[in-house]
């Protein structure tokens, strides 16, 4: 899979080289590349924003270095490319979507800031390229980077071979083979730790047992902390 991210703050996707999605760009699974969208400005200087039409607070990015952005990023290499742009105002983003997502092969992600991105930009990318506006929630963070980092490794893990034990991605929270509840608690040694004892069920060996056992934990937490996941499952 190819990754390409345009932001104002290529910094922020320094950690891209760390854990787990370094590693699987250096197996080769992935290939990031992180691109200044300034480079895709003429001006002395490197203006990417400017007034919203009919007044209001804050600054609207400019239509032109985006569109730049996007041809010289399409160019780069072939293959039919999916821009992701993270915006509070988009479809939230779930398991569901990072599955769709860990299918395609090349990923381009539009950081915007300031109160977003001229509408032309997107109304351009839904009509040219198979485009999702994606949020993380019902919260407002300052730009895309953050998010998009946080969907980058939401896809990248799904990928084959980057996850050493493809069993840990079947019984986590989300996963499809867990009917989308939230994961189980888990224990580790020792049995005992301040007072608190390992639930004895985990420790008598019987599979069936400790499966029935997980199965209704993992749905008592659903319903105290995500009842949504149960009445409106996705
Ligand atoms: Cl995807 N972007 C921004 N700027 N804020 C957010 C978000 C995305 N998701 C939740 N808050």
């Amino acid at each position: 899979m190819r990754i390409d991210v345009v932001s104002i703050f290529p910094d922020y996707f320094a950690p891209l080289q760390l854990s787990l999605v370094g590693k699987a760009i250096e197996k080769g699974i992935v290939e990031s590349h992180v691109h200044d969208l300034r480079r895709w400005t003429h001006d002395r200087h490197n203006t990417v924003d400017d007034t919203p039409y009919g007044g209001g607070a804050g600054m609207v990015m400019k239509p032109e270095p985006w569109g730049e952005a996007l041809d010289t990023v399409e160019a780069a290499a072939p293959g039919p490319m999916t821009v992701i742009v993270p915006t509070p105002a988009g479809r939230p983003f779930t398991q569901t979507i990072a599955y769709e997502l860990a299918a395609k092969p090349r990923l381009v992600f539009a950081c915007g800031r300031y109160e977003g991105i001229d509408q032309r930009v997107l109304d351009h990318s839904h009509d040219t390229y198979d485009t999702h506006e994606l949020s993380l929630g019902d919260y407002v963070l300052n730009g895309g980077e953050v998010a998009a980092l946080a969907i980058i490794e939401a896809v990248v893990r799904l990928l084959p071979g980057v996850i050493g034990n493809p069993d840990s991605l079947r019984e986590e929270s989300h996963s499809q083979d867990n009917d989308a509840l939230l994961e189980y608690p888990n224990y580790t040694k020792p049995p005992q730790w301040r007072g608190r004892a390992v639930p004895e069920v985990l420790l008598g060996g019987n599979h069936a047992v400790i499966a029935a056992w997980r199965r209704d934990e993992a749905l008592r937490r659903t319903l105290a902390r995500r009842p949504d996941l149960i009445v409106d499952p996705e």
